[in-house]
């Protein structure tokens, strides 16, 4: 059987849909998780959809990709601007393509939300194009396949 592509999503993302739809939207990311589901089966990929609001956790899910997962998407939340420990585990798991997705245009927002540090560790970077955003990263990585 085929390795899964781990969909990892970092703090506040479970609170989607249900606040702040102005900057991100108004999706669910039960209803983000339903479209990568459907989009996965399309492209013929397995996808492990999980969704922390703890840095440490997201470190363990790393690791556990690096091990058992054929690549990553990754919307790290807020600790893509803050986290060494996520820049080390990407870092640590060597060729294993990962794609960085963030719904919003960090660049054209906050100052302090200009620097990602997982940016430099990923494949590529997807950001701003909202939810499609998932969906494109998955097709990027099907084409590696
Ligand atoms: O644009 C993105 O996808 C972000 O990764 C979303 C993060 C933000 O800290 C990053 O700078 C960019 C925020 C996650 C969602 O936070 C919410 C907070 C309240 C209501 C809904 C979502």
């Amino acid at each position: 059987m085929s390795k899964p592509i781990f969909v990892l999503n970092g703090p506040n993302l479970n609170m989607l849909g249900k606040r702040e739809p102005g900057i991100y939207g108004g999706k669910t990311l039960g209803a983000i998780e339903a479209d990568c589901s459907a989009e996965a089966q399309a492209l013929g990929l397995i996808i492990d959809f999980r969704q922390t609001n703890h840095e440490g956790v997201l470190v363990d899910w790393i690791q556990e990709a690096g091990d058992t997962a054929a690549g990553i998407v990754i919307n790290p939340g807020a600790y893509s601007h803050t986290s060494i420990a996520i820049h080390d585990a990407l870092r640590s798991i060597g060729a294993l393509p990962v794609v960085e997705v963030h719904l919003s245009n960090i660049h054209a927002r906050e100052a302090f939300r200009h620097t990602s540090m997982v940016s430099p560790v990923a494949l590529g970077v997807i950001c701003g194009l909202g939810p499609i955003g998932y969906l494109l990263a998955l097709r990027a990585l099907a084409a590696r396949s």
